[in-house]
C-alpha cells in the first residue's frame, strides 16, 4: 500500500510539465541621464533550464517612478502573442516592493497553445520602452518589471535598471541696454532706481507669470559705477520647436554697462539649474519695456553663450523693434500695462495708464496732473524713479516718440498700435 502510493507520486510528477523560472533582464542595468534626455529601457527574457520555450505567455507589469521618468512611447515589442500594453496605472499595492516607482504599466504575451515564445527566440528582447528624464530630479531611480501572470507553475526572477540622473546646468552671458535708462552722454543707463533705494530685493516679475524666489542683496544694490544695478529683468528659455511655451525663466539685474547678471551673486553667467544643454529660443523682458527674443534657437551648455541683444548684428525674432542709437540696439519702452504692444491713442493705451497712475495716487489727493509720483512703478518709463505725466523729463514723450517713428507707422500717426515681436 505504502509503494503504491509513493508510485502514484512519482507518475503524478512526471505527468505535469517541468515548468522553469521566467526570468527579465534589462539590456543595460545601469544608465547614467540628465533632466530633458531619453532613456530606454529593454527587458529581455529568457527561461531558467530547461529553456523549452512553450509557455503560455507572460504579464509584465514595467514599475517607474513619475517624478523622475514620463514614459513616452513602446516599440519593438516582441510580437507572438502580443496583446495591448495597459494604461499607466498607480502602484497603489506596490507589485514591485519600491514604494519610489509609483506607476507601472502592463505589456501582456498570451498563447493558449503554450508554444510562447519558442525555443529558438531565447533570449529575446520583450521590447524597446523609452522613458524622458523629468526636469529638476537628481539622483537614482529605478525601473523594476513585476509579473502579473507567469505561464501556469513558473517562478519569476527581474533585475532592475538603475538610472542616475545628474544635475545639469547651462549659463548665459546677456548684454541689452533699455531705452527708458539709456543716457547718450554716458552710453550707460541710469542708475536712478538704484540709488534712490527703490529696486526691490525679491524679482518683481510675479505679473508676467513669473514666480521665482530670486533676491538680491543690499551689498549688489550699493554697487556704484559702470556696474551698477539699473533693474531687475526676466531672461525665460523658450521651446526650440514653439517660442510661445516657455521652458525654464530666471529674474537676474541688468547693470548700467548693459551686463546682465545673477542678482544673488553678481555673477555675469546666468545659470539655469537643472535644464539640459540643448538648443532654445533666449528672450529677454522687463516690466514696462518690449521684449525681445533670439531669431533663432540657440545652442546651450555649461559653458556660457555670449548673446548682445545690443549689437545690431545679433539677430532677433520676428521684427526688428529695437531702437537704434549709434552702433548700439535699445529695448523700446512704454509697455506700462504689459500688453506687448505700445499704443498712445484708443483702448488700453499705454498714455493714459501714466496719467490714471499719477491722478489716482494716494500720493497725490488733489489729483495733479503735473505731480511727480516718486517710487517704483511700471508707469515710470525712463526708470527716474519719478512716474510724471507732463513737463521736463516726463514719461510720455519717449512712448510717444517710439509711437510716431515706428518702421511701420509711414504716415508719423499717434493712433498708430506698435506690436512686440516677443511671441505670446
Ligand atoms: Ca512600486
Ligand atoms: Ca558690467
Ligand atoms: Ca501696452
Ligand atoms: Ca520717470
Amino acid at each position: 500500500m505504502k509503494h503504491s502510493v509513493t508510485l502514484t507520486c512519482v507518475l503524478l510528477w512526471l505527468a505535469l510539465p517541468v515548468h522553469a523560472a521566467q526570468i527579465i533582464t534589462p539590456a543595460q542595468p545601469n544608465q547614467s541621464a540628465s533632466s530633458g534626455t531619453t532613456i530606454t529601457f529593454s527587458p529581455i527574457y529568457t527561461l531558467s533550464a530547461p529553456q523549452d520555450g512553450t509557455e503560455t505567455g507572460l504579464g509584465l507589469r514595467v514599475h517607474f517612478n513619475s517624478n523622475a521618468l514620463q514614459s513616452s512611447n513602446v516599440s519593438n515589442r516582441f510580437a507572438y502573442g502580443l496583446q495591448p500594453v495597459g494604461e499607466i496605472t498607480a502602484d497603489t499595492q506596490d507589485f514591485d516592493a519600491d514604494p519610489t516607482t509609483d506607476k507601472y504599466f502592463i505589456m501582456p504575451w498570451v498563447d493558449v497553445t503554450a508554444q510562447w515564445p519558442g525555443a529558438d527566440e531565447l533570449p529575446l528582447n520583450l521590447a524597446t520602452i523609452t522613458f524622458a528624464v523629468k526636469t529638476g530630479f537628481v539622483g537614482t531611480t529605478y525601473i523594476r518589471t513585476s509579473a502579473v501572470d507567469t505561464a501556469d507553475g513558473a517562478a519569476f526572477q527581474t533585475t532592475p535598471m538603475t538610472v542616475k540622473i545628474a544635475a545639469e546646468n547651462v549659463s548665459i552671458n546677456i548684454k541689452a541696454f533699455l531705452q527708458g535708462a539709456y543716457e547718450t552722454t554716458t552710453s550707460l543707463m541710469r542708475d536712478s532706481l538704484r540709488s534712490a533705494n527703490l529696486i526691490p530685493l525679491a524679482q518683481p516679475y510675479a505679473d508676467l507669470g513669473y514666480t521665482g524666489a530670486e533676491t538680491t542683496t543690499a551689498s549688489i544694490l550699493n554697487t556704484s559705477g559702470a556696474n551698477a544695478p539699473v533693474d531687475w529683468v526676466l531672461v525665460e528659455l523658450r521651446d526650440k520647436a514653439n517660442p510661445i511655451t516657455r521652458l525654464a525663466a530666471k529674474a537676474a539685474l541688468l547693470q548700467r554697462d548693459g551686463d546682465v547678471v545673477d542678482a544673488a551673486t553678481g555673477s555675469n553667467a546666468l545659470v539655469f539649474a537643472n535644464t539640459a544643454s540643448g538648443n532654445y529660443f533666449i528672450a529677454l523682458r522687463h516690466r514696462n519695456h518690449l521684449g525681445i527674443m533670439s531669431a533663432a534657437p540657440i545652442a546651450l551648455s555649461s559653458i556660457p553663450r555670449l548673446l548682445n541683444f545690443a549689437s545690431p548684428t545679433q539677430a532677433v525674432y520676428g521684427q526688428d523693434i529695437r531702437i537704434q542709437q549709434g552702433s548700439i540696439r535699445l529695448l523700446p519702452t512704454g509697455d506700462v500695462n504689459h500688453d506687448n504692444r505700445l499704443i498712445t491713442e484708443g483702448p488700453g493705451n499705454d498714455k493714459n495708464a501714466i496719467l490714471s497712475t499719477v491722478v489716482t495716487s494716494a500720493a497725490n489727493p488733489t489729483a495733479h496732473i503735473n505731480y511727480q509720483l516718486v517710487g517704483y512703478n511700471p508707469a515710470d518709463l525712463n526708470l527716474d524713479g519719478k512716474t510724471l505725466y507732463s513737463g521736463p523729463d516726463n514719461d510720455v514723450n519717449t512712448l510717444l516718440g517710439d509711437i510716431l517713428l515706428a518702421p511701420d507707422n509711414a504716415t508719423n500717426s499717434t493712433n498708430y498700435i506698435m506690436p512686440g515681436s516677443l511671441p505670446n
